[in-house]
C-alpha cells in the first residue's frame, strides 16, 4: 500500500478536496515510494496567502532565534542522517555513500546558515557631513519561492530553504516531482524543529501548474530555481513581468583538464569520481576531459580498465560504484545522447542499456566514454549523464580554448603539478569555480557556489554571500545634528 502525503500548508497537512494525486517510484526497482498532491492554482495561492500572513511575525523574530531554529532543525536531521539518507538513494537511485553525503550536505548548510543569525552584516560607512550616522541593514524580502530539480533532493531544498529562513523570509516550497517524498522529509524536519504556521509551506504537483502559478503571483518577490536551462530561462523571462529577482542554477558542461605534467593515478580517481558520481547527475559533473596528447592513450587505457572494475547496480549496497538514472525521463535523454555520439565520435567504453536480471527492473546505463573532436553536441551539450567525451589537446592554450568554448561555465578543473600554469589556469577557466588537482565536484557549504555564462544570471548559492538572494539591503542615515544638513549642496549656496 502505498503512503499517501499531502500538502504543508498554514502549519498544516491538508489534502484538498477531489485532489489529484501522482506517485514517485524507485529507479531501481520502479517500486512506488509515495503518493503526493497534484497541487493546483488554488494551493498555490494558499500557500501563499499563508506564507504572507506567517511573514510579519517572521521578519520580527530575533535572527539569533531564527538561527536556534536552523540548529534544532539541523539536530533533528543529524539524529536521522541514516534513515533520510537512505530514502535519498531510494528514492533518487544515487548511491548510498552519496545519499548520505546529500543529508550531511543539508546538515552542513543548516548549521552554517544558523550562525549567519547571530552576523547578517551591514555596514556601517562615513557621512560627509557632522553629527550624521549612516548604516545599512538587511531586511527579508517577504514572500519567497524555492523551487528545485531532483539531483540533490535534501541538500539543494536545504540550501534555499535555510538561508531564506535566517533572512527573515517566508518560503513556498516546490520540488521536483519525481522526488516529492525526500521535499516531504525535508519539510517534516522544520516542523519538528518548531518552524511557526506559514513560515515554510510545501505545494508538491508540476512544474507547468504549480511552478507556474508561483512565477506569476504578484505577492511572491523572489523566485529562488535550480534545474535546466530551458525552464530557467521561460521562469526568467516571466518573473521579469512582475519585475521580480529570479535566481537561477542552471546547467554545466564542466571540464577537467589533463595536462602532461599531472599525476596520471590521481586523476584517474578524480575523473571516475567526478564524471561517474551520482551517474554523472551532478550540474558539476565533469562532462569533458581535455587531455594533452602525451598523456591521451596511456591515460585513456587507464581509466577504461578501471571501469571495468566498477559495479553498476543497487545503490543500496555500498559496493556499488554507480547506480540508475534518477527516472525514465533521463534514461531517453541520456539514451538519446548516446546514440548522437555513436554518429558524430569513437566509442571507447560502455554505450549502451543494461539489461537481464535486476537490470529490467530499473533504469540502468553503462559508464560511457567517447573520444571526439571539440565542436560536436556530445562535447557541448548538458547530457546530464554517466557519458564522458574525451578530447585530445596539444597544449595549455588550446586546453583552456576548448575547455572556455561552450555555453555554460559552472565548474572546471585541472591536474598539473606545474604552479605557474595551475595559478594560470585559476585566471584563465570561464566558470564560477576551479579546482586544482581535484575533480569538478565537491562543492563545500561554507564557499559561493554558482557560475557564469548560460549557467546562471550573475547570483550564487552557499558560503557567506547565500544570504544575498534573500535580502535587501537597506541604507540608514541618522542626523543627529538638530539642524538641516545638504548633502552635495554647499552651507552658504555657494559653488
Ligand atoms: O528540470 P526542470 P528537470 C537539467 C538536466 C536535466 C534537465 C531537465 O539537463 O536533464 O535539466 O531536468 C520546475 N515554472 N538539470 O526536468 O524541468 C520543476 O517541476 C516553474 C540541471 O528536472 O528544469 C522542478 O521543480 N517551475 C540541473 C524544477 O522546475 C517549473 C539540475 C526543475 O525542473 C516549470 C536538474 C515552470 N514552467 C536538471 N517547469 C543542474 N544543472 O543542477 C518545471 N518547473
Amino acid at each position: 500500500m502505498t503512503e499517501e502525503f499531502g500538502l504543508f500548508i498554514g502549519g498544516a497537512w491538508t489534502v484538498p478536496p477531489n485532489a489529484r494525486r501522482f506517485e514517485t517510484i524507485n529507479p531501481a526497482t520502479r517500486e512506488s515510494v509515495g503518493s503526493f498532491v497534484s497541487g493546483t492554482a488554488d494551493d498555490v495561492g494558499r500557500a501563499i496567502a499563508a506564507a504572507e500572513k506567517a511573514f510579519p511575525d517572521w521578519k520580527a523574530t530575533p535572527a539569533p532565534k531564527r538561527g536556534d531554529l536552523l540548529l534544532e532543525a539541523a539536530h533533528r536531521l543529524k539524529e536521522r542522517k541514516s534513515e533520510v539518507g537512505r530514502l535519498v538513494t531510494r528514492e533518487m537511485g544515487k548511491v548510498i555513500a552519496e545519499g548520505l553525503g546529500d543529508v550531511q550536505e543539508s546538515i552542513d548548510f543548516i548549521e552554517y546558515m544558523a550562525g549567519e543569525g547571530r552576523r547578517l552584516f551591514g555596514e556601517t560607512v562615513p557621512s560627509e557631513l557632522r553629527s550624521k550616522f549612516c548604516l545599512t541593514v538587511r531586511q527579508p524580502k517577504g514572500v519567497v519561492a524555492c523551487i528545485t530539480p531532483w539531483n540533490f533532493p535534501t541538500a539543494i531544498p536545504n540550501w534555499k530553504i535555510a538561508a531564506a529562513l535566517i533572512s527573515g523570509n517566508t518560503i513556498v516550497f516546490k520540488p521536483a516531482s519525481n522526488t516529492a517524498r525526500c521535499a516531504v522529509e525535508v519539510v517534516r524536519i522544520y516542523e519538528e524543529a518548531g518552524v511557526p504556521p506559514g513560515v515554510l509551506n510545501l505545494v508538491t504537483g508540476s512544474g507547468g501548474v504549480v511552478g507556474n502559478a508561483l512565477v506569476a503571483d504578484p505577492r511572491v518577490r523572489t523566485i529562488s530555481f535550480t534545474g535546466g536551462v530551458e525552464t530557467g530561462r521561460d521562469v526568467y523571462v516571466r518573473g521579469a513581468q512582475g519585475l521580480k529577482m529570479v535566481h537561477l542554477e542552471l546547467g554545466g558542461k564542466n571540464p577537467v583538464i589533463l595536462m602532461e605534467d599531472a599525476d596520471l593515478g590521481l586523476a584517474l580517481d578524480g575523473v571516475l569520481f567526478g564524471a561517474f558520481g551520482t551517474s554523472g547527475q551532478r550540474c558539476t559533473a565533469t562532462s569533458r576531459l581535455i587531455v594533452h596528447e602525451a598523456v591521451y592513450d596511456e591515460f585513456l587505457d587507464r581509466l577504461t580498465a578501471r571501469l571495468d572494475q566498477f559495479t553498476v547496480g543497487d545503490p543500496l549496497d555500498p559496493k556499488t560504484g554507480m547506480g540508475p538514472v534518477a527516472s525514465a525521463d533521463q534514461e531517453r535523454k541520456i539514451l538519446e545522447y548516446i546514440a548522437v555520439g555513436k554518429q558524430e565520435a569513437r566509442l571507447r567504453y560502455g554505450g549502451a542499456k543494461l539489461t537481464g536480471g535486476a537490470y529490467d527492473r530499473g533504469f540502468f546505463i553503462q559508464p560511457t566514454i567517447f573520444e571526439t573532436k571539440h565542436g560536436t553536441r556530445i562535447s557541448k551539450e548538458e547530457i546530464f549523464g554517466p557519458v564522458l567525451s574525451v578530447i585530445r589537446v596539444g597544449s595549455y592554450d588550446e586546453a583552456v580554448r576548448v575547455a572556455n568554448d561552450v555555453d555554460f561555465g559552472l565548474s572546471s578543473s585541472i591536474y598539473t603539478r606545474d604552479v605557474n600554469r595551475a595559478f594560470r589556469a585559476m585566471d584563465d577557466l570561464e566558470a564560477g569555480i576551479t579546482y586544482i588537482n581535484a575533480p569538478t565536484i565537491g562543492a563545500e557549504v561554507q564557499l559561493p557556489f554558482g557560475g557564469v555564462k548560460n549557467t546562471g544570471n550573475g547570483g550564487r548559492e552557499a558560503g557567506s554571500v547565500a544570504i544575498e538572494e534573500f535580502t535587501e539591503i537597506k541604507t540608514v542615515f541618522v542626523d543627529f545634528s538638530s539642524r538641516l544638513q545638504k548633502a552635495q549642496i554647499e552651507e552658504d549656496g555657494g559653488e
